[in-house]
């Protein structure tokens, strides 16, 4: 992937394997989606409960948020404690979940789509 699709937050970014994954042309599992988000389960889970929630819009990552963004990111954080109990994360506090972001290489980000990892029905794992 070249420097141009780190930088660029376009409504839809062609090779971008989420954007393809939320306009549904890359299949995937999915959990939820309405006009600005979608959620679908990680192809390789690090926990029983293990789905992923993008902005349908091309985000590459945390380090392009704006101002502008908040409300997005916000509905999103909201949203995933909800979905999280669906996906069959016990309830809090005994149960819960983790949200992690990855962002950039030396944050653990393969894919350059905003992701949110939302990890739980069992006892902390870590990545690898
Ligand atoms: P990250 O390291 O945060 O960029 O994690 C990317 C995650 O995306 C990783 O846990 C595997 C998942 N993933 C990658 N490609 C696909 C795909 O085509 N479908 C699904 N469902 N998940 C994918």
């Amino acid at each position: 992937m070249t420097e141009h699709h780190h930088e660029h937050r376009n409504a839809y970014e062609p090779d971008c394997i989420f954007c393809k994954i939320a306009e549904g042309s890359i299949p995937s599992r999915k959990v939820y989606g309405d006009d600005e988000i979608y959620a679908f389960h990680d192809i390789s889970p690090w926990a029983p409960v293990h789905f992923l929630m993008i902005p349908k819009r091309h985000v590459p990552s945390m380090a392009q948020v704006r101002p502008e963004d908040a409300g997005l990111l916000g509905r999103m954080l909201a949203l995933a404690p909800k979905l999280a109990l669906e996906q069959g994360c016990n309830p809090y506090p005994e149960g819960g979940f983790r949200i992690v972001i990855n962002t950039g290489a030396e944050g653990g980000q393969e894919v350059h789509h905003l992701h949110l990892h939302v990890i739980g029905g069992a006892r902390p794992w870590l990545k690898g």
